[in-house]
């Protein structure tokens, strides 16, 4: 975590440390599918400058999608999409509070003007945003989506396998 390659297509960013064990799913997701990804810890409110610096120079660096994950007072994912007209999805943490919902609620209620692609709480959401990522990636690269269409095949396939006890 916290490594960062001039290389990178996706940045995924998370409020704190303890967001990991939800967002390494995201991590395994790009990693599976092969994208050149970078994962750092960067929070709205405990490092404000910091995320602005990082989404505003984002797309300069070559990122093409960023994926931001917070928890409670969940701003990271309408403070980065502010700050880039680069494509930001955002997973809503499972908080101990409220379960989730305050994230849920922070991260989706955005103002019409600055677009925040949400995803479900918690590792659902993790893994999605990583596949939205790489369905975006996708567009413009035809052996990404051949990728992804051998993917949901597996998943069907795995799904139609199924056998009850
Ligand atoms: C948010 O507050 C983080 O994204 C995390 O989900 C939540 C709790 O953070 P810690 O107190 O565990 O650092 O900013």
């Amino acid at each position: 975590m916290g490594t960062e390659t001039s290389t990178s297509l996706v940045a995924v960013i998370m409020g704190s440390k303890s967001d990991w064990d939800t967002m390494r799913h995201a991590d395994e997701t790009l990693t599976e599918f092969g994208i050149a990804h970078e994962c750092h810890v960067m929070s709205a409110h405990r490092t404000p400058h910091l995320a602005s610096t990082f989404s505003a120079g984002a797309s300069g660096r070559g990122i093409e999608v960023i994926i931001a994950a917070a928890g409670g007072a969940a701003h990271l994912a309408g403070v980065v999409a502010a700050h880039t007209i680069l494509p930001v999805l955002g997973v809503p943490m499972k908080s101990d509070a409220l379960n989730g919902m305050d994230s849920l609620l922070a991260t989706v209620q955005m103002p019409a003007g600055i677009p925040v692609g949400t995803l479900a709480i918690g590792k659902a959401g993790a893994i999605n945003a990583a596949l939205l990522a790489v369905a975006i990636l996708a567009t413009s690269r035809p052996e990404l989506r051949s990728k992804l269409e051998a993917f949901r095949q597996q998943q069907e396939e795995k799904v139609r396998a199924a056998t009850l006890p």
